[in-house]
């Protein structure tokens, strides 16, 4: 038997990565569903809820981001939420059919005094039967070892971009830091949702060098969040070049390859894709979408939109993970 997370030895150089992204779309798209179809009911979809409980003032200087301090983006700052507001709005997603929430705060690193209050959060999303999810910047091990002792799932620390592109995009930290924190998540027992971004002007190269870091990861993240830029008025990546619909499908199912038991999420970006490059994107691998009206301060589709996608394509929620 295979093993959960177990590298697939044979994909995980980025010329094979590289030799299977260059496949003939159908032959990608093929083999994908296939090796899809061998860990997951390919007609199920996993829901996640974001909620920004800690919003914009943040010190680093992510180019594609609307919370950085760094750029004119016009978003207001926010102090953190209160303990009894973010389980309000979590049981309202859970009524909604959302089975993971994720908490996100604009921050570089959480401050030791804010634990007490995060910790607060993990213990009442979970006590309302959900996944917990946070994203909160980079965590020391002691960190990691507090949210875990509380219950949390999944923590979210994207590698953003290849390691060659990432300092033309952020500059306050280096890519090194970001596998550190996700090496401090990992041996907390925090499982790891861990993607990036197409769609900042990086090359093919750089996207398939993203998804064999993930890849070689000493073990493989859970879930792999594959974001489309959001273009945000004022930040660095305002004007970027919308990414080609045919490559982000072929970048779906490179990850699906090389990453066959994670879940892959369609992320940042749905309400600029069409409904059939969505319908691809399933058909490529993804099975992950957040749902609800905003992600973190942009845009998400309706839901009656997503559940109307879901009914054309005979998509089913996922059920959760959660045991207790
Ligand atoms: N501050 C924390 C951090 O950066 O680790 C957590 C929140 S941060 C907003 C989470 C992720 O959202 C980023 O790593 C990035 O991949 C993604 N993201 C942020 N702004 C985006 C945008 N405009 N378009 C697409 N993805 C975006
Ligand atoms: C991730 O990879 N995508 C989510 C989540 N992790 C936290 C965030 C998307 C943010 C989109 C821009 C915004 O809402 O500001
Ligand atoms: Fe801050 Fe995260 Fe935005 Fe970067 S992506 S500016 S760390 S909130």
């Amino acid at each position: 038997m295979k093993q959960l997370n177990e590298r697939p030895s044979a994909v995980s150089t980025e010329a094979n990565a590289t030799i299977i992204y260059n496949l003939p779309f159908i032959d990608l798209l093929f083999r994908a569903q296939q090796i899809h179809r061998e860990t997951f009911d390919p007609n199920t979809v996993q829901m996640s809820r974001l909620l920004s409980i800690k919003t914009g003032g943040c010190a680093e200087d992510c180019g594609y981001c609307s919370q950085s301090s760094h750029y004119p983006t016009g978003l207001k700052a926010s102090k953190l939420m209160e303990v009894e507001r973010v389980l309000a709005e979590a049981r309202q997603a859970r009524d909604g059919g959302a089975t993971r929430y994720c908490m996100g705060a604009a921050w570089r690193s959480p401050k030791d005094r804010d634990m007490d209050t995060l910790v607060a959060m993990v213990e009442g999303v979970r006590a309302l039967g959900m996944e917990t999810c946070m994203t909160l910047g980079m965590l020391t091990p002691e960190h990691s070892q507090r949210l875990a002792a509380a219950g949390l799932d999944y923590y979210n620390h994207n590698i953003d971009s290849s390691e060659r592109f990432y300092p033309e995009i952020i500059t306050t930290r280096a890519f090194e830091d970001r596998l550190e924190t996700l090496s401090n998540v990992r041996s907390a027992g925090i499982k790891v949702c861990a993607g990036g971004i197409l769609g900042m002007g990086e090359t093919v190269a750089d996207r398939i060098s993203m998804l064999v870091t993930l890849a070689n990861l000493p073990e493989q993240p859970e879930s792999v969040p594959i974001n489309m830029l959001i273009p945000i008025p004022g930040s660095k990546l305002a004007n970027a070049a919308a990414v080609d619909p045919i490559d982000f499908v072929r970048t779906i199912a490179l990850a699906r390859i090389l990453m066959p038991k994670a879940h892959v999420r369609l992320s940042a970006g749905s309400t600029d894709m069409s409904d059939e490059m969505q319908a691809l994107c399933f058909f490529a691998g993804a099975n992950s979408i957040f749902v609800g009206e905003t992600l973190l301060t942009a845009d998400n589709p309706a839901e009656d939109k997503d559940a109307m996608l879901f009914r054309r394509l005979g998509l089913q929620p996922m059920a959760s993970e959660y045991r207790s």
